[in-house]
């Protein structure tokens, strides 16, 4: 009875006197600097037990800079911490309010579809309004798809281009983190060029396969980054001690073996069992649907420039590891030469971090999808969270270069190899790669 008092009060609050929008006058993000496994240690329990600290992205290597977030009264106690343990850090923000005011968020006018511009940031409403509109610019080819549902009762919109049947699938995930607002515009903006653009390469894309591409797949979380918490990254579940689960963390893929947390205030926190929320349990079966079909799955997050392969429990070259490294290699390659923008390609556990339960670890485990990818957008550790507004273009220019290329790659090297056929599509691969040189 306590308990359920206490979750009718937190759902109360947040959706009343919480959901006022919160602000983050003089919050500080510090860059910090490990030298050594006890400092990464201290760091990792204080990110465990204190959640005064948004971590925005966490120690997993010493010799890899963390971005902490801190509250005006409690900044002195991290710089108190970090000093006792000879941790350096120098302040990437000293105000997140200001750089907050600085993210344009516009209306977008319905039926206008070019009243979506791509130096602003939309809301959830807007988002698919425009996807409502696009349907309707392009009746022949875009249909409105629901992925699923949400804890909230809202639903997961999506859109599916397709030029006539017996097409292969292309399955495009954004905005399963609310936070990670250069996502949503992001795969929004793929949309755009595969019904829009002149340029031949993309018009192929377009033609060839059956995109199924959802820009918010967390709608819920989005909403509420957008009118209450900046920074609110998980569904907006309600449980008598925290709210949220980690999205992905909660796919029935190594659910809650690396980089999850069993407590509901946890930022990572994975859910009571695998998919035991509706967003990831509706969509895994749309997912299965088309999945003996899915030829590719590409997932956007931000941030870090990386290219993720899975899986997220262990760094041995599984599947066709070899192959998609090539692929995906070569594809920020082509994303790089726009504007100089360099990714890192590789393992999730490599590149990034342990962690357990994402959506591309299930579609490669379960679904055998040769081509998946986890993208972490801009920037590196600049503004990340708050990539300014002028970034939407450069960075939806550059994605889909790379978005192209890997298509172009799949049809030139035949990579409609399945998971399992790894040594002769490797083969294949390195045959076009010399061929290529030599030509
Ligand atoms: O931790 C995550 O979920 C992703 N990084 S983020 O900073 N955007 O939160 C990385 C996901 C990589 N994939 C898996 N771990 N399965
Ligand atoms: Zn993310």
């Amino acid at each position: 009875m306590k308990s359920l008092i206490y979750a009718l009060l937190l759902a109360y609050l947040s959706n009343g006197v919480l959901s006022e929008k919160f602000r983050y006058d003089n919050y500080t993000v510090f860059r910090i600097h490990m030298e050594n496994e006890e400092q990464m240690k201290v760091l990792k329990d204080l990110q465990d037990t204190d959640f005064r600290f948004d971590f925005w992205t966490p120690p997993e290597h010493p010799s890899k800079l963390v971005q902490v977030m801190a509250g005006p009264e409690d900044k002195d106690d991290l710089q108190k911490l970090l000093t006792e343990h000879n941790m350096i850090a120098e302040i990437s923000m000293n105000n997140v309010q200001e750089f907050i005011d600085k993210q344009t968020i516009k209306r977008y006018t319905r039926n206008e579809i070019g009243s979506m511009t791509w130096n602003a940031y939309y809301s959830l409403e807007d988002i698919y309004a425009w996807l409502d509109d696009v349907v309707a610019q392009y009746p022949d080819v875009a249909t409105k798809v629901i992925g699923g549902q949400t804890y909230e009762g809202r639903e997961i919109v999506g859109i599916k281009i397709s030029h006539g049947p017996g097409k292969k699938n292309i399955f495009i995930e954004g905005g399963i983190h609310a936070r990670e607002w250069i996502s949503p515009p992001t795969v929004c903006f793929i949309i755009h060029e595969l019904l829009t653009s002149p340029v031949p390469e993309n018009m192929a894309a377009a033609r060839d396969f059956d995109w199924h591409i959802f820009p918010v797949v967390n709608p819920d979380g989005y909403k509420f980054s957008f009118e209450s918490q900046r920074f609110w990254r998980k569904n907006r579940r309600v449980f008598s001690n925290g709210i949220g689960v980690d999205l992905n963390r909660n796919w029935n893929s190594n659910w809650l073996v690396h980089g999850a947390s069993t407590n509901p205030s946890s930022d990572i926190y994975a859910g009571t069992g695998p998919f035991s929320e509706i967003e990831t349990r509706s969509l895994s079966r749309y997912m299965r649907a088309i999945g003996d079909q899915m030829q590719m799955f590409l997932t956007f997050h931000s941030y870090g420039q990386m290219l993720l392969l899975p899986f997220g429990n262990t760094s041995e070259p599984l599947a066709n590891y070899n192959e998609a490294m090539n692929i995906g290699r070569r594809a920020m390659g082509a994303l790089s030469v726009r504007y100089g923008t360099e990714y890192v390609t590789g393992n999730i556990v490599e590149v990034l971090y342990e962690a357990t339960g994402g959506t591309d670890e299930w579609v490669k485990e379960h679904l055998h999808v040769p081509i998946v990818y986890c993208y972490e957008l801009r920037d590196q550790l600049q503004y990340g969270f708050l990539l300014p507004p002028e970034q939407i273009l450069p960075t939806g220019l550059e994605t889909m270069d790379s978005v192209v290329d890997l298509i172009h790659q799949m049809k030139r090297f035949g990579t409609m190899a399945s998971a399992g056929v790894a040594g002769k599509a490797s083969m294949m691969m390195l045959l076009g790669i010399v061929m290529e040189y030599f030509l």
